[in-house]
């Protein structure tokens, strides 16, 4: 009897285990679908807890999605700074963000006495909602003794509610807000020049006017500079949809380049700079560039190393001339792994420059290329023929900083911190490839990735006809090379992998013929001509 009545005790405790496990499971495999349900099947207390942080438009970095009804509206509100401008108004002030760093960098320790920074954001008629939101993301995600003071300086804003509103409202921030207004519209680099002179902190952070920092986002790139003042530190920009504001990670895999245009560019982080950290991924990445919006420097060594380039105009070139100047004169360039920060991403300017985007750009680049580059400029004046009857002004005073501050040449650079450069360090020639029979030349047509090379009469302009033939033996158009995969197959033109291989091609300068090496086929009967570039 005891022992009938042990195992009906037996058996009931199993069945109320077997039930557990039926309804964990069946509770996990339905949650799996979607979040919706989750919450709903979840406790009341537990759920009054999460809803805080994770109801309400955009929290926790979700998408706005806008209803039917309103999306005329918002196409009318796009316009206007070139985001969903209706998407961000509906979003939290002060939103929560998902916590999008590497499992490494959550339980790094910081010293206690790193250096504090002043936060400078430059503003151009921008949204209410933006601006503040960055404002915002910085109070309340940095520790209050690391941030000295924010000053948004206003390059000659138009918008009303960005005067006496902006400065009430700034007022009674935790943080000493400061608003420094320019008299007339000087664009970013003249404007961050002024704020940079008003700063007090040891350390200024330059921010863009739509960003968003993360959890964590001060702390590693402060201790980086406190490591090595002349380190200059970028974060991780994640990307904030200028259509729904949804949050996106960034990857810690993509550093910064250019291409012979002198554009910035996001290239693979090369295996020699894996290696050198030995695969640990939550160390910084030395970085040829920087995209320029988002980076912090020690406020000494800012000046030391010359600020900007004050004869350049709005904006552009000023990124690539800063990272030449720091890894040319001695400092160094890396993107702080742990270090996340969004910024929105937008498709187009919704700003117009005075004398129009292209010429200020180019007059930028201009100058960055004749002060740094050395003869590697040619690089740049043979695709953009064009550039070199704009106007670049004096540039005497930015050669004599080059030359008190004992700058290395462009060569050294090429050589030793960006030898996966789109810029070729060695190269036999660089001009039009010619077809002797024919005379017709080799041409890019303007084709992107993966598209094929093409023939078309030789115009003398450089262009898309502008190729290099390179130490490596790979020809090359920018930051392509060209490539063949199979026998008699088409020739295309695919990012340079520096692998030999498929892009492998052996001049023969007595028959002008270039030899795919793999395939043993001749490109095509071509002359590899000299121009005055070569
Ligand atoms: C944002 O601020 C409001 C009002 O001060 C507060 O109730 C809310 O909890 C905050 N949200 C987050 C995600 O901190
Ligand atoms: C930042 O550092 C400066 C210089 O050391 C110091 O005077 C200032 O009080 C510090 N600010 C904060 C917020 O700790
Ligand atoms: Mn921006």
């Amino acid at each position: 009897m005891r022992r009938f009545m042990y195992c009906k005790v037996v058996l009931a405790t199993s069945l109320v285990w077997v039930l557990v496990d039926v309804f964990l499971l069946l509770y996990f495999s339905e949650c799996n679908k979607c979040d919706e349900k989750k919450d709903r099947s979840l406790l009341p207390a537990l759920r009054a807890v999460i809803s805080r942080t994770q109801e309400g438009p955009g929290e926790m970095g979700k998408a706005v999605i806008i209803p039917k009804d309103d999306q005329e509206k918002m196409k009318e509100l796009f316009k206007v700074n070139q985001f969903n401008l209706m998407a961000s108004d509906m979003i939290a002030l002060n939103r929560s963000l998902p916590d999008v760093r590497l499992e490494g960098c959550k339980t790094k320790i910081y010293s206690d006495d790193l250096p504090n920074t002043s936060v400078v954001i430059v503003f151009h008629n921008e949204a209410w909602s933006t601006l503040l939101r960055t404002v915002h993301s910085v109070i309340n995600r940095s520790p209050r003794h690391l941030l000295e003071e924010i000053l948004l300086v206003d390059d000659a804003s138009e918008r009303d509610f960005l005067k006496r509103k902006l400065e009430n409202y700034v007022r009674n921030l935790e943080v000493p807000v400061r608003i420094i207004r320019m008299e007339q519209r000087s664009g970013l680099i003249r404007a961050r020049l002024r704020g940079a002179t008003a700063t007090k902190g040891q350390v200024i952070t330059f921010l863009d006017a739509h960003c968003e920092c993360t959890v964590g986002w001060l702390e590693p790139l402060m201790a980086r500079i406190k490591e090595d003042r002349k380190t200059v530190v970028c974060p991780i920009i994640d990307v904030i949809s200028d259509d729904t504001f949804e949050y996106m990670a960034g990857s810690d895999m993509t550093y910064g380049g250019f291409n012979w245009k002198l554009n910035f560019r996001w290239y693979p982080v090369p295996p020699r700079e894996m290696d050198r950290r030995k695969g640990d991924r939550t160390l910084p990445v030395r970085t040829p560039t920087m995209a320029g919006g988002l980076f912090s420097i020690d406020r000494n060594y800012f000046e030391e190393i010359g600020t900007y380039d004050s004869g350049m105009d709005i904006w552009g070139g000023e990124n690539l001339e800063m990272s030449f100047r720091i890894w040319q004169c001695g400092g160094s360039l890396e993107i702080v792994t742990c270090s996340h920060v969004g910024h929105v991403f937008r498709k187009a300017t919704p700003y117009s420059f005075p004398g129009g985007t292209g010429h200020v750009i180019n007059k930028n680049n201009r100058r960055l290329a004749e002060v740094w580059m050395d003869e590697f400029k040619d690089f740049f004046y043979i695709i953009s023929p064009g550039v070199v009857k704009v106007e670049y002004g004096d540039v005497s005073i930015r050669k004599a900083l080059r030359d008190r501050l004992l700058c290395k040449p462009f060569s050294w650079y090429l050589e030793n911190i960006y030898p996966d450069s789109q810029i070729p360090r060695r190269y036999y020639s660089l001009g039009e490839i010619r077809n002797v029979e024919t005379n017709q030349c080799l041409d890019n047509m303007g084709r992107k990735e993966n598209e094929k090379v093409g023939m078309f009469n030789c115009h003398g302009m450089g262009g898309n006809q502008v190729f290099s033939y390179t130490a490596d033996k790979e020809i090359r158009t920018d930051d392509l090379c060209l490539d063949v995969s199979r026998l008699n197959g088409p020739i295309v033109m695919l990012k340079c992998h520096h692998m030999r291989g498929n892009q492998l091609f052996e001049y023969d300068a007595q028959t002008h013929t270039f030899l795919h090496v793999i395939t043993q086929s001749c490109l095509t009967v071509s002359r590899l001509k000299d121009g005055s570039h070569g």
